[in-house]
């Protein structure tokens, strides 16, 4: 059920709330913020000319560069005696981006995720092991947010000690995770060396997200720990997790908090703005934020948005899975490949683990795509457990089910994205772990 009332109010409702809340904001950061005031002089726009939604497009794009060059507070709107929180994104170069939060921000935050949490199927009853990251990461004080406000009790054991994690399952009886979905399957793997069967135990829902991950992973999650698994979304510089959630009842697209978060869908390229349906770069305008708001924020994601209705009931406009970033797209030989796209295929696959890692190369002029995959224990026994010494199973290439396998891999995932790449099998457990987001690409290529 609904967490709030505001999830299934009609178009027209939620259309009046969505333009009182960008006039708001677009005045907000106009009296309060020199780089959006000069910004907008700029552009000789000023908060009286949006009188529609339509209006939105006289704002200007707002990009992670203009965050990292105003690092780390102007883009705050906010004094810094009204900042209650901050946070900061895990960028693996240079400077992160800072984000603040005033006391109304941490209220809607902590509503979208009760909504996320709702949405899932999590209740006063539920008891919820979080396993995002607490720290500068918003997972972690997120979802404890909303888990709280939807009066869950919650273990805040955050991410990491996999063993921990299992025995506080079985001895908390544990009934929702929250966790990305690459550690969830890593948890299953170290608890199935343990013997653990995890569908004998209280468990009952996950909410999984914070990195791109496929319908097949969800489903081998679900099937694994016999459980529900809903996808989350959400980005450190709009509000963290929570901008948008996936109900139980369709588990197909994610309802987005459009009264706080103003979703558009534009051509990466262009910047034109999409009607709706149409697939291209997630962009967010916060409408109901004081510390850092941010207009017409290009999250480099790729999505859409549809406004049929759901079953659940919300009304709230629902965007795809992403399935990539615009700019991790890999681009080989011309063709835009998403590396979610090569995990739907590995896990399809029996004999193979969702441990995975695509690198790419350049040998000569010309980029290649090498896919390297772990075997499971199952198969390393049948297939050649007695001879295999190195690291690799390419020794093994005259064993005819490594072949068969190498083959039948490589045929797969080139009728998905359209060209060859090599496989290479690695035997289970040589794929580092993450205890967070799983790296899945290494990109090689000189820069
Ligand atoms: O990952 C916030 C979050 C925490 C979301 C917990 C969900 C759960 P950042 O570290 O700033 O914030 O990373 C944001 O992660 O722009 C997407 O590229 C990616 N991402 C987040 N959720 C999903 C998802 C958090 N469900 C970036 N599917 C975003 C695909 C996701 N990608």
């Amino acid at each position: 059920m609904a967490w709030s009332q505001k999830e299934t109010i009609s178009r027209s409702e939620m259309q009046a709330l969505q333009l009182a809340g960008l006039q708001k904001t677009v005045s907000y950061v106009y009296e309060r913020n020199s780089y959006y005031r000069q910004k907008l002089d700029g552009l000789g726009v000023k908060p009286s000319d949006i009188k529609s939604l339509d209006d939105i497009k006289l704002l200007p794009f707002t990009t992670k560069q203009d965050l990292r060059d105003n690092y780390p507070f102007k883009l705050f709107s906010a004094s810094p005696k009204e900042i209650v929180e901050y946070h900061a994104t895990s960028g693996t170069t240079g400077k992160p981006i800072a984000v603040g939060y005033t006391r109304e921000d941490l209220e809607i935050w902590s509503e979208s995720m009760a909504r996320t949490c709702a949405g899932a199927g999590i209740t006063s009853d539920d008891v919820v092991q979080n396993i995002f990251g607490y720290g500068l990461f918003t997972g972690g004080l997120g979802a404890h947010y909303g888990a709280i406000r939807v009066g869950a009790g919650v273990i805040p054991i955050s991410g990491g000690n996999t063993q921990k994690q299992i025995m506080l399952m079985q001895d908390f009886g544990t009934t929702a995770l929250t966790s990305t979905p690459s550690f969830l399957v890593h948890i299953h793997e170290v608890g199935e060396q343990m013997g653990v069967d995890f569908r004998k135990l209280k468990l009952k829902t996950a909410i999984c997200g914070a990195e791109p991950w496929s319908e097949s992973m969800r489903q081998s999650i679900q099937e694994k720990f016999g459980i529900k698994v809903c996808d989350i979304y959400g980005l450190s510089e709009i509000t963290g997790p929570g901008v948008s959630f996936e109900c139980r009842e369709e588990q197909n697209g994610l309802h987005v908090n459009e009264d706080f978060f103003y979703p558009e869908i534009i051509d990466p390229d262009s910047g034109e703005v999409l009607p709706a349906g149409s697939e291209g770069e997630l962009v967010f305008t916060t409408i109901n934020k004081y510390g850092q708001p941010l207009l017409r924020y290009r999250t480099r994601d790729i999505s859409s948005l549809s406004y049929e209705t759901c079953s659940c009931g919300r009304t709230l406009v629902k965007m795809a899975r992403v399935t990539g970033r615009s700019d991790d797209m890999l681009i080989i030989r011309g063709v835009n490949v998403y590396p979610s796209q090569i995990e739907a295929v590995i896990l399809k696959r029996q004999g193979v683990s969702p441990h995975y890692m695509v690198i790419v190369e350049r040998k000569g002029a010309m980029d290649s795509l090498r896919v390297k995959v772990e075997v499971t224990e199952d198969f390393m026994v049948k297939a050649a457990a007695d001879i295999l010494k190195g690291d690799e199973f390419d020794i093994l290439e005259d064993v005819s089910a490594v072949r068969s396998k190498k083959h039948n891999l490589q045929h797969d995932i080139k009728e998905v994205i359209g060209i060859s790449v090599g496989i290479q099998l690695v035997p289970p457990g040589s794929i580092p772990r993450s205890e967070g987001k799983a790296k899945r690409v290494e990109d090689r290529r000189p820069k």
